[in-house]
């Protein structure tokens, strides 16, 4: 997995971006949510242990006729993920479903992301690590539906795979609305 330093992401945002045309979309989310994890279960179909993301990870993924280029910007210093907003065609928000007691937490940072994406784009929010027994769902919906944006909420686990290329698709799907209209 390419790993890059934040003072090398212009220049790498523009030189992925040349030539084929790629959707952008960045992965965000607390730490230990499964960004890392959910990334590396796109690029090799199977779950790998991840190691705590320091700097970027930066993935292309083909799904159907089209190319992802996947930004996992890592969770310790959320105020870099808005550098990453502009031009951006979707957003993949993990939340550890196990972890109910983060949940204000996580209802702040999808108010502050709905108030920084000025664009419409699609929002993907991964309910994560459905393979747990305390896994729960979380009613998230409040803050997110004011946004602009086009919201599906997807449980999965990086662990199994499932519901991971389930929210590609639906993702896919709205991405091709966008294109149409
Ligand atoms: N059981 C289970 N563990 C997961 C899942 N996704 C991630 N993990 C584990 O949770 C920890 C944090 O994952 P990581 O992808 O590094 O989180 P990040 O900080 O959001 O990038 C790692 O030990 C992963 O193996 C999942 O779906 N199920
Ligand atoms: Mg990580």
């Amino acid at each position: 997995m390419g790993c890059l330093s934040s003072s090398q992401k212009e220049e790498d945002v523009s030189v992925a971006l040349q030539g084929q045309k790629k959707l952008k979309i960045v992965i965000i989310g607390l730490e230990g949510s499964g960004k890392t994890a959910i990334l590396q279960y796109l690029r090799n179909r199977k779950f790998t242990e991840t190691q705590p993301t320091t700097g970027l990870n930066v993935e292309t993924i083909q799904y159907k006729s089209r190319f992802y280029l996947i930004f996992d910007v890592g969770g310790k210093v959320r105020t870099l993920w808005s550098h990453y907003y502009e031009n951006l065609d979707g957003l993949v928000f993990v939340v550890d479903s196990t972890n109910q007691e983060k949940q204000q937490e996580i209802l702040k940072e999808l108010k502050k992301l709905s108030d920084d994406v000025k664009t419409k784009i699609v929002l993907l929010i991964y309910l994560n690590k459905s393979d747990l027994p305390n896994s729960q769902f979380m009613e998230l919906g409040v803050d997110i539906q004011q946004s602009n944006s086009d919201v599906i909420m997807q449980r999965c686990s990086a662990k199994s795979g499932e519901g991971i290329w389930e929210g590609i698709d639906k993702m896919n799907r709205l991405l091709d609305h966008k294109f149409q209209s």
